[in-house]
């Protein structure tokens, strides 16, 4: 399979909100991580030609962009402020979160325009700086490492830009959100052209990666009905492909099984129910491969 002894980069948060999520994941793809030293700077997988560097999240576009690691996963904000040329292979779907400005709670200000003049403090100045000239605002922009949503309260600027999730961050400073400047979530990025041997090492992580989050947007439901009603449930459900339908032991009866979207479940429990559907079974799924 790999007879060269290439291995594959990836660079990771070494500790933090992505933490988490990145390590999961890789597990779950079935890569098996050596639990070293929590100081460790690196690790090998030891099922897989794969080494992890563990860096700090800001760090991770230029490693991936300069050859330093063959890929890394990171915030989609982080890639749009470091200005790295890196292309986004895959959208991870954790620590989603937004940035945005936001303003006290009891200032007159609305729309970023109402900003004209005034300053506004953030870890975000290349994104933000981008975001005022589209909309044609002249703001000062004061760069701060972290703790931006103090600021106002303490009369060093105006407004604040940062990422928020919950939004009681910004609560709990009496601020005020008004506009979404981007969304974000964990990304898989990689670099400028990887040699051969690299590529068909990161073509099989990201296979494996996309088969584990393909399954946690899908669920694997079982339910009973009356055979005269088959048809109608077979319509209803949005499953990948055909239903599976196996009789049960009650003369009459029958056992569909599928793979449904988890959003799309919800759309249609009410009608599956109204279509005699009973015992409906909602069970999660570890891989997808489609
Ligand atoms: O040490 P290192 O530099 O690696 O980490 P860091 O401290 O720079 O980043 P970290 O671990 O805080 O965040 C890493 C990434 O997680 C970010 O770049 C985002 O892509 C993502 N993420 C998702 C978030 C949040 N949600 C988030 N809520 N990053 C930060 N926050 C902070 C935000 O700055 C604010 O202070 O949480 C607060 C707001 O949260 P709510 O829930 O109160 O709205
Ligand atoms: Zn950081």
């Amino acid at each position: 399979m790999n007879k060269t002894n290439t291995v594959l980069t990836i660079a990771v948060q070494k500790s933090g909100r992505l933490q988490n999520g990145s390590t999961k994941l890789l597990e779950e793809a079935g890569f098996s991580l050596a639990n070293g030293s929590s100081r460790a700077l690196k690790s090998r997988a030891t099922n897989f030609p794969l080494e992890l560097l563990y860096l700090r999240d800001d760090d991770i576009p230029s490693c991936v962009a300069e050859g330093v690691a063959d890929a890394g996963i990171v915030g989609e904000n982080a890639v749009a402020e470091s200005e790295q040329s890196v292309d986004i292979v895959d959208r991870l779907g954790f620590a989603r979160c937004r940035l945005a400005v936001a303003v006290p709670r009891d200032s007159r200000f609305e729309t970023v325009e109402d900003l004209q003049g005034k300053s506004i403090a953030t870890s975000y100045p290349v994104i933000l700086r981008r975001f005022l000239k589209s909309r044609g605002v002249e703001a000062a922009i004061r760069t701060i490492s972290g703790s931006a949503e103090i600021t106002p309260s303490i009369g060093v600027s105006d407004a604040v830009c940062d990422l928020v999730s919950t939004g009681s961050t910004l609560m709990v400073n009496g601020l005020r959100e008004i506009e979404t400047v981007m969304t974000s979530e964990a990304v898989m990025i990689g670099g400028p052209s990887p040699n051969p041997q690299k590529k068909a090492l990161l073509d099989r992580v990201q296979f494996r990666m996309r088969s584990v989050l393909g399954a946690r947007d899908y669920k694997y439901i079982l339910l009973n009905c009356p055979n005269g009603q088959i048809a109608r449930i077979t319509e209803i459900l949005p499953g990948i492909k055909s239903p599976t339908v196996m009789p049960l032991a009650t003369e009459g009866w029958s056992s569909v099984h599928t793979v449904v979207r988890e959003d799309e479940f919800w759309e249609i429990i009410d009608a599956l129910k109204e279509n005699g559907a009973e015992g409906v079974l909602v069970l999660p799924i570890q891989k997808l491969v489609f």
